[in-house]
C-alpha cells in the first residue's frame, strides 16, 4: 500500500545568492554591508522560504489530488526552538548556504543566534509534538499539527543570587519569518458567556454568549530530503473585527477596544505549569479555543474531498497529545448532531474511531478535572453532551458489571460529591478507540493503576507507542563531529532510517574508529567549551568528564539526588586529597514551574553548591558544577552532543518515558540511571551491560511506601549523613541560614515521598564503575558506540 506522499527531491536553479541580496535590499532596506545580523539572519530565512514556498503548495496539491487519510495531531504545546539550520538541512540546501556564507563572509554561529528559540512548550510533552512533527513529514505522512500561537511563550529563566527569575518570552517581537497568515480561513468560535477584565483578569458573564475568532498561522514543517511540506498550524484568538456601531454611537467606544482586548488576551500567554494543576478558567477556554478551532478547519477540509459523513473516521485521524485537547470528544459529537444532522449512534460511533488519546503522566495530581459550573457557564452544549455520553456509558458499566457501584463511580466521567468536576482522561478514554502510554513500563502502570477501571472495561483500546525524538535534529543538525563520522562509517540511510545505526556494532572492534570516536566527542566538548566562553565568559576544562542532568525540575526527577551524589564526592576528595578521580564538570539545567517553590529551592542549592566547590582551593580543578540558565531548545542542542555522562535518575515508575535519555545515547553518552520510562527499552536494546542501572525498581517502590524510613538510612549510611549535615549546618549558605531548612523537611521529616535516600547508595556504587570505565577509555569508546548502535 502506498502511504507515502512526497513530490520527488529539491531542484532548484541555483538563484540563491541573488535570492538573499535581494531580500537584504526589498525587506530590510539594507545593502551587504550595511546589514545588522539580524537582516542577515531575515534576508537568509526568506531566501530559505522561498525556496520552500513551491514545494508546500506542491505537497498540499498532492494531498488534495490523492485524498489520503489524513492526520490530525492536536497539541496545546509544540517545542519547536530554532528553524532555519533545521530547514536549510532538511531541505539538503547545506552546501548552497555555505557557499553563500562563503562569499560574503558570513558568521553562522551569530546569524543563527539571531533566531528567537520557539519555546511553545513547556518539557517533554511540547518537544514529543515537534519531534513527532518533523518525522511525520520525513515519513512522507498527511500529517498537520494544530495548536495554539502563543505570544508570550515559556518564560526566560535568569539566575539571581542562586534564585531562579521569570522574564517574559516577547518571541514574536520581530517577525517571524517562518510564518504565513491567513486571515481567509479564520474560524469563529461560540462561548456560552462573555468575559470583561477586571483587575486584570478575565472572569466570565453568564448568559451573554460570545463569539470569538480563530486566525490561523502556518508554519512549514519540511520533511529530511524536502519531499514532503507539512503545515504546523497554530491558532491566534481575535475578537470579531466588526466594531458595534451601536455601542459606539453611544459612546461605549473604548468599551469595543477592552473587548478586541479580552479576546486576544486567550493566546497571550503558555501555561508554565508542569507541577500542579492550575485550575484557571482561562486555561479550559484556551483548550476549548484548540479544540474549537482545529476541529471546524479539519471537517471543512474532510467536507472539500467528500461527501459520505460516513467515510469520516476513514478519512481523518485525529490524535489528542494528552487531555488538554480532549474537549475534541464532546466537541465533534457536536457538530456531527447539531451541524451535520447524524443521529446519536452514528455519530458516537464516527468519534470514537476517529479520535485516540496519549497518556502522559500518572502523577494523579497531573490528571485533568474541571469544575462543572465552568462548563455550565462556558460550553453548556459541550456539558450536556458529556452527561448524555456518561449516562449511555454508565448504563453499559451497569449492564457488564452489575452490583459494582464502586467501579461505576470511578469510572464515571463526572466526579460527584462537593464541587461536581468533570475528568478529562476518562472522556478521552471513553471517547476514543486507542490510549497509549509513552513507554512500556508506563503503558503498564497506566493499565494496571492510574485508569485500572476503564482498562477493565476496554482493554482493547489499552496499547503502548514509546517515545522517539527525531535524529535529523538531535544528532545531524546538533553533532556534525560524531553524524559525519557515522555516515563515512555506514553511509547516510541512518538519517531517516534510523535502525540503520546498528551497523555500528561492527565498528566496536575497529581502533580506529574507537579513536575517531573519541575524538568526535573531544571536538564538540572543545566547540561548546569555545561557544560558553563566547557567550558567558565562562571557563570550561573540555578534557573534565561532562556528567549532564538537563529537564523541568522537579522533586520525581530528583535533580537532588543527583546533587546529594556531587555533595558525597566533594566530602571524600575534602578527605582525601590524593583520591585517585579523573576531573568531573556536573552540569544541570532545566526550569522550575513559578509556583513550585521546593523546585525554585533546589535550583538555589544547585547553585550555592558550585559557588562553594568553586570557592575551595582543594578541589579546583577536579569537581566543578555548572547550573546553565535558560535551559531551551538550542542550550539542549550545544550541550547534548558534549555530554559523556547522561543522569536518568528519576523515582521509578514516576517518569512516563523521558526523551532526553534518548537524545544523549544517541550522542554516545553512557547512561547512569534507574530502571524507569523508556530508559528500561533503551537499556534492553543496547545491553544492561552496557548501562549504569541502579536502584530500586518501580514495584520496589511501591512494596516499600508503607514502611519506608528515611531516617534509617540517614542513621545506618555514614556517607548520606555527612552529606546532610554538612549541607544542613550552612556550608553551603553561611550567608543564608537557614534558607535550606525545606530540603532537610521533605528529606527527612516529612518521609522523602521520591526515595532520594533509598537511592542514594546504588547511586554512588554505579558511579564508582563509572569512573572505573572512565579509566580505560578504550572500554568506555567500546560501550559508548553500543549505546549509539542500540
Ligand atoms: C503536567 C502537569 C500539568 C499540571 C498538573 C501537574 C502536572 C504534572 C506533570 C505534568 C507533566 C505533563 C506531561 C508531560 O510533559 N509529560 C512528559 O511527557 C514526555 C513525552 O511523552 C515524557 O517523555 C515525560 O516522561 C513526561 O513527564
Amino acid at each position: 500500500m502506498n502511504t507515502q506522499y512526497g513530490c520527488g527531491p529539491v531542484q532548484f536553479a541555483g538563484a540563491s545568492e541573488a535570492l538573499y541580496e535581494r531580500h537584504l535590499l526589498f525587506d530590510s532596506g539594507v545593502d551587504l554591508a550595511g546589514a545588522t545580523a539580524r537582516d542577515r539572519f531575515e534576508a537568509l530565512a526568506r531566501s530559505v522560504r522561498d525556496i520552500l514556498s513551491q514545494r508546500r503548495l506542491l505537497t498540499e496539491k498532492t494531498y488534495e489530488q490523492q485524498n489520503p487519510k489524513r492526520l490530525y495531531y492536536l497539541s496545546i504545546e509544540y517545542l519547536i526552538g530554532r528553524s532555519l539550520l533545521n530547514n536549510v538541512m532538511n531541505l539538503m540546501l547545506m552546501p548552497l548556504a555555505n557557499q553563500v556564507i562563503e562569499d560574503k563572509k558570513l558568521n553562522l554561529i551569530e546569524i543563527l543566534e539571531q533566531e528567537p528559540d520557539a519555546g511553545l512548550g513547556n518539557g517533554g510533552l511540547g518537544r514529543l509534538a515537534a519531534c513527532f512533527m518533523e518525522s511525520a513529514a520525513t515519513m512522507q505522512l498527511p500529517a498537520m499539527g494544530y495548536g495554539l500561537r502563543y505570544e508570550y511563550g515559556i518564560f526566560k529563566q535568569s539566575i539571581q543570587k542562586g534564585w531562579q527569575q521569570e522574564m517574559p518570552d516577547n518571541w514574536l517581537r520581530s517577525p517571524d519569518p517562518w510564518e504565513f497568515a491567513r486571515p481567509n480561513e479564520k474560524v469563529e468560535v461560540n462561548l456560552g458567556c462573555s468575559f470583561e477584565l477586571s483587575g486584570g483578569s478575565l472572569r466570565p458573564v453568564p448568559g451573554r454568549p460570545s463569539t470569538l475568532y480563530g486566525i490561523p498561522f502556518d508554519r512549514p514543517v519540511i520533511g529530511y530530503g524536502g519531499s514532503t511540506i507539512n503545515t504546523l498550524r497554530l491558532w491566534a484568538a481575535t475578537a470579531p473585527d466588526y466594531f458595534n456601531f451601536e455601542e459606539f454611537s453611544h459612546g461605549d467606544f473604548v468599551e469595543a477596544f477592552t473587548q478586541n482586548l479580552s479576546a486576544e488576551t486567550l493566546t497571550r500567554v503558555l501555561y508554565p505549569d508542569d507541577s500542579r494543576l492550575m485550575g484557571q478558567g482561562l486555561r479550559l477556554i484556551q483548550e476549548y479555543f484548540l479544540v474549537a478551532c482545529s476541529l471546524a478547519d479539519a471537517v471543512r477540509r474532510f467536507q472539500r474531498g467528500n461527501s459520505d459523513w460516513r467515510l469520516f473516521a476513514e478519512k481523518v485521524a485525529i490524535q489528542m497529545n494528552d487531555t488538554h485537547p480532549a474537549l475534541a470528544v464532546p466537541e465533534l459529537m457536536r457538530i456531527l448532531v447539531d451541524q451535520v444532522h447524524l443521529g446519536w449512534d452514528e455519530a458516537w460511533h464516527i468519534t470514537q474511531n476517529t479520535l485516540a488519546y496519549t497518556n502522559h503522566t500518572l502523577l494523579p495530581e497531573a490528571l485533568e478535572k474541571w469544575p462543572v459550573p465552568w462548563f455550565e457557564d462556558m460550553l453548556p452544549r459541550q456539558l450536556e453532551i458529556i452527561y448524555e455520553i456518561n449516562r449511555r456509558f454508565l448504563s453499559d458499566v451497569r449492564r457488564r458489571f452489575p452490583g459494582d457501584e464502586g467501579r461505576i463511580q470511578r469510572s464515571s466521567l463526572i466526579e460527584e460529591g462537593f464541587g461536581k468536576k468533570v475528568r478529562m482522561a476518562n472522556v478521552a478514554v471513553v471517547g476514543s478507540h486507542s490510549t497509549n502510554g509513552v513507554a512500556a513500563i508506563h503503558s503498564n502502570l497506566l493499565r494496571e493503576t492510574t485508569l485500572r477501571d476503564l482498562a477493565e472495561i476496554f482493554p482493547e483500546r489499552f496499547n503502548n507507542k514509546t517515545n522517539g525524538v527525531t535524529p535529523r535534529r538531535w544528532l545531524l543538525l546538533c553533532n556534525p563531529e560524531l553524524s559525519g563520522l557515522i555516515t563515512d562509517a555506514i553511509g547516510d540511510g541512518w538519517i531517516s532510517d534510523l535502525s540503520q545505526l546498528s551497523k555500528l556494532n561492527a565498528f566496536t572492534s575497529d581502533s580506529a574508529f574507537r579513536h575517531d570516536f573519541l575524538k568526535a566527542k573531544r571536538d564538540a566538548k572543545r566547540n561548546f567549551c569555545d561557544w560558553v566562553r563566547w557567550s558567558t565568559g565562562q571557563l570550561l576544562d573540555p578534557d573534565a568528564i561532562f556528567d549532564c542532568q538537563v529537564k523541568r525540575i522537579h522533586e520525581y526527577k530528583r535533580q537532588l539526588l543527583n546533587a546529594l551524589r556531587i555533595v558525597v564526592l566533594y566530602n571524600r576528595l575534602r578527605e582525601n586529597p590524593g583520591l585517585n578521580m579523573h576531573p568531573r564538570t556536573f552540569f544541570f539545567a532545566g526550569k522550575a514551574a513559578p509556583a513550585y517553590r521546593l523546585a525554585k529551592l533546589i535550583i538555589k542549592f544547585i547553585n550555592n553548591l558550585a559557588v562553594t566547590i568553586d570557592g575551595d582551593p582543594a578541589v579546583r580543578g577536579r569537581i566543578k558544577v555548572v547550573f546553565l540558565p535558560e535551559y531551551c531548545v538550542s542550550l539542549a542542542e550545544h550541550l547534548i552532543p558534549t555530554s559523556d555522562v547522561s543522569n536518568q535518575i528519576s523515582t521509578a515508575g514516576y517518569e512516563a518515558s523521558g526523551t532526553s535519555n534518548m537524545k544523549f545515547m544517541m550522542n554516545g553518552a553512557l547512561t547512569i540511571g534507574t530502571r524507569d520510562g523508556a530508559t528500561i527499552e533503551m537499556a534492553a536494546q543496547a545491553g544492561e551491560e552496557n548501562f549504569f542501572l541502579f536502584g530500586l525498581t518501580a514495584e520496589q517502590v511501591a512494596g516499600s511506601r508503607a514502611w519506608y524510613n528515611p531516617r534509617w538510612h540517614y542513621e545506618h549510611e555514614p556517607e548520606a549523613r555527612e552529606a546532610l549535615d554538612l549541607i544542613f549546618s550552612d556550608y553551603f549558605s553561611r550567608n543564608e541560614p537557614g534558607v535550606f531548612a525545606p530540603l532537610r523537611d521533605a528529606l527527612l521529616m516529612q518521609g522523602d515521598h521520591y526515595m532520594h535516600l533509598a537511592d542514594l547508595k546504588s547511586y554512588l556504587e554505579a558511579d564508582e564503575r563509572l569512573r572505573a570505565l572512565y579509566n580505560q577509555p578504550d572500554e568506555w569508546a567500546r560501550k559508548a558506540i553500543l549505546n549509539v548502535a542500540g
